[in-house]
């Protein structure tokens, strides 16, 4: 009867996706009507967007060095499981391939978790295009959490720069270059790296790189991506300077570097922002592993890249003070009116509309064939699928498991709350409802 119930909702033959079809796939097929509905929008490529306007001013900040960069903007979303994962060596078990992480159309195919989907291929193109780097902006699809600096679709700049030949020398010199345009401009922030007294074995370098490339090449990734983000907040500062002369205008921004992990770079960094009172995660990097350059064409220890990927929405948000991600998404004309290609201001709330919290506490089911296990992202999807932009945010603030019986419970928060309007108790009640039995019918859970 479940599986009847399964097919009859949720099974469709074929998906229509930016004007192409797909095969569907009764185990992997998970992409959501509601997430089908934001390909195309491009808010990256969208004029007078502040998504646009950021890709805009990064381009020319990075191009301004020495001109290095071929810029990609126009890739299809949809993309197959070799371009997101093992072009870049993902190991077969990497939780980012799991259908609760990601969006798939079917068994191959599935919307991009990142611009790394493109590495590839760009780097078998820096011959033609006679540029050694290239940035790719592009809308991205992440089955995630649901606050105020998370969605399931949002933008990121690849940007990679390769030194083919691996010569000391032009290594050198490029940096060379970028530290006297560092020099020019007025540095904002206050850097920590972390990284720098952390074990090295933790983050080990490649072992056909020597020591000195990894030092040289790490700096000019740094360096770069300092130039990016410093820019990003003077720009902030002078629009902030320009509205209000007299305000008390913060001058530094703090910024970090820490160690990360990514399966396709080695050493591998994030970078982090105090914003808002807490440290906000906007970009991933590293040195680019051997690997994804074999894949590229590229010759055997031949080359030595770096590569990183911006969270533009995250840095959309700093750079014109836009308190919740969702507004990006706003076709509201109070929000869209506000913004000018090529120009930087702060936004202007137009009003908060009150919001409504409901809890939703249920037991699990055992785990039996019957009762597929229920990841966290199963349950953000629901709500996402039910109430769309009217959801602020998703939080667990209880789970409790019965010493007698073994039976867990665990208790949602869901904030409600409109961008654009104001919502009644009864539009919310059935949500929460619909809610409810999807819960029930697609996890066997026991409403509380
Ligand atoms: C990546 O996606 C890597 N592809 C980045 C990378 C590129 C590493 C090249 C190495 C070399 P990560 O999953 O950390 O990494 O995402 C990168 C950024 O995207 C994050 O720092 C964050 O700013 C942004 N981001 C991630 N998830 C969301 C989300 N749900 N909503 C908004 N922004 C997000
Ligand atoms: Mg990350």
């Amino acid at each position: 009867r479940l599986l009847l119930r399964f097919q009859s909702t949720d099974a469709k033959e074929v998906l229509t996706i930016g004007g192409k079809n797909f095969k569907t796939h009764p185990e992997y097929t998970n992409v959501t009507p509601s997430i089908i509905n934001h390909v195309g929008k491009s808010l990256h490529v969208k004029p007078n967007h502040p998504v646009n306007i950021l890709r805009d001013l990064i381009e020319k900040k990075l191009s301004s060095v020495d001109n290095a960069f071929t810029t990609y903007n126009k890739f299809d979303p949809v993309v197959s499981t070799f371009q997101n994962f093992d072009s870049l060596g993902f190991p077969a078990d990497h939780p980012g391939r799991s259908k609760s992480d990601t969006y798939y159309v079917n068994d191959k195919t599935l919307l991009r978790t990142h611009t790394s989907a493109h590495e590839m291929e760009c780097y078998s193109k820096v011959g033609e295009t006679g540029k050694p780097g290239f940035l790719i902006s592009a809308d991205v699809y992440r089955r995630d959490e649901i606050d105020k600096t998370h969605y399931p679709v949002f933008h990121q700049m690849e940007g990679c720069r390769v030194w083919n030949g691996r010569s000391i020398p032009q290594i050198k010199a490029d940096l060379k270059v970028l530290q006297k345009k560092l020099d020019e401009h007025e540095m904002n922030l206050v850097v920590e790296d972390e990284s720098l007294s952390n074990p090295p074995d933790v983050n080990p370098k490649q072992s056909y790189m020597t020591d000195e490339e990894v030092d040289l090449v790490s700096q000019h990734l740094k360096r770069s991506l300092e130039l990016v983000i410093s820019e990003v907040f003077t720009q902030r500062i002078k629009s902030m300077r320009a509205e209000n002369p007299n305000a008390d205008i913060p001058t530094e921004l703090k910024f970090r570097w820490v160690n990360a992990y990514f399966p396709w770079t080695a050493p591998s960094w994030e970078i982090e922002v105090w914003w808002n009172n807490d440290w906000l995660e906007i970009c991933g990097c590293g040195i680019v592993q051997q690997q994804v350059l074999l894949n590229a064409g590229y010759k055997e220890n031949s080359a030595i890249s770096w590569a990183f990927g911006l969270g533009l929405d995250r840095i959309a948000m700093l750079l014109f003070e836009i308190p919740d991600i969702r507004l990006l998404w706003s076709e509201d004309p109070r929000f869209i009116s506000q913004f000018k290609d090529g120009h930087i201001n702060t936004f202007k709330p137009y009003s908060k509309y009150p919001g409504s919290t409901r809890d939703v506490a249920f037991w699990l089911p055992d785990e039996t064939k019957e009762n597929p296990e229920v990841h966290e992202n199963d349950i953000m999807e629901i709500v996402r699928d039910s109430a769309g932009s009217l959801v602020e945010s998703v939080k667990l603030v209880d789970r409790f498991t019965n010493p007698k019986t073994n039976k867990k419970s665990l208790c949602y928060r869901i904030h409600y709350q409109s961008m654009d309007r104001n919502i009644t108790n009864d539009e919310v009640n059935k949500i929460q409802k619909q809610v409810e039995t999807r819960l029930v019918d697609k996890y066997n859970v026991t409403l509380r």
